[in-house]
């Protein structure tokens, strides 16, 4: 049922023993939410802990640290999931809580509401601001700490304020919270610009691979297994990958085709104004509008061509 901030707040402040639940492939609003709450609640002298059904990625174990897990044999009062649109998003731990969740706090507009109470902010660009405004209203008082955490989840889903997602109401939390005197511009190193040299040297492997198609439309590259193997990464060194054929000058399209097995091939699409979701449709995937995903088998230039021709169809058909 979805509620009020207000009928929230009354939820959070009439209850005790939680447990905060966060997503599956965990990010930085889903973590920086959660052990932010965690720390709003036990400062009103509540017990809360944080539950994660996938472990915490190196790059955001600064969110978790100091905080304790879950004692043996702790029985939660109060169950709460943040950033967690469906219960499917609890991967591991679906089975266990995925009907027992008494409130999510959520900013995705395709929330399923399977929670006993669900508060959506949709204009929230991260689950984070809506953390921000519970502490509010419950008078809690935020600590650098607490602050650092909710500026992390901010920074992390406005892509550091640049994605469109970032209103004033955005910017005027992130100005309270940088007044607490946090290190933002560590955060903002660690999170975005750093590179360990390895995701560089997976980077330049992936750059020889760029081929333009269509007058520079169309841009594709790829990646493989062997690349990862001598680069020395792993897949999770292949975020952001996908922004690289999107954002040069004149395309339209941007694919990255990853490895999956000997014969098969995970697309990622990135688009300015080409529907990619239905492209991805047509080959048994989905996603946004302007970032979807599919897959296709079969050896590296037949998949290439197979992409291709689905493409150009779809962009033929919106030029015409
Ligand atoms: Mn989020």
């Amino acid at each position: 049922m979805k509620v009020t901030l207000d009928s929230a707040c009354g939820l959070l402040r009439s209850n005790d023993n939680f447990i905060i639940l966060t997503h599956r492939a965990p990010d930085g609003d889903t973590l920086g939410s959660a052990y932010a709450l965690m720390r709003v609640l036990s400062s009103l002298g509540k017990t809360a802990y944080v539950k994660n059904c996938d472990p915490v990625p190196k790059k955001y174990a600064f969110l978790s640290d100091g905080a304790p897990g879950v004692p043996a044999g702790f029985e939660p009062g109060f169950i709460i999931a943040v950033d967690v649109a469906e219960t499917t998003m609890l991967g591991a731990l679906s089975g266990e809580y995925g009907d027992k969740v008494d409130l999510c706090i959520d900013h995705h507009i395709s929330n399923s509401d399977y929670a006993g109470s669900t508060y959506v902010d949709a204009d929230a660009a991260a689950a984070a601001e809506i953390i921000f405004e519970i502490s509010k209203k419950l008078g809690a008082a935020l600590d650098r700490e607490t602050a650092m955490r909710i500026y992390t989840a901010i920074v992390t889903d406005t892509g550091s304020f640049k994605f469109s997602n970032t209103t004033p109401r955005t910017l005027n939390i992130a100005a309270e919270l940088i007044a607490f005197g946090f290190d933002f511009n560590a955060i903002q190193r660690e999170l975005f610009d750093m590179k360990t040299p390895e995701k560089l040297c997976l980077e330049k492997l992936v750059l020889e691979t760029l081929s333009l198609y269509d007058d520079g439309q169309i841009a594709m590259i790829h990646v493989t297994d062997e690349m990862l193997r001598r680069s020395g990464t792993t897949s999770e060194d292949m975020d952001g990958l996908a922004q690289i054929p999107r954002n040069i000058e004149g395309v339209r399209v941007g694919v990255t085709m990853n490895q999956s097995g000997r014969d098969c091939w995970r697309i990622s699409m990135r688009s300015g104004d080409v529907n990619v979701s239905e492209v991805c449709k047509n080959h048994g995937g989905g996603g946004h509008p302007r970032a979807a995903g599919c897959e296709v088998a079969g050896e590296l230039p037949a998949a290439r061509e197979e992409i291709l021709s689905t493409l150009r169809r779809f962009m033929n058909e919106k030029d015409a």
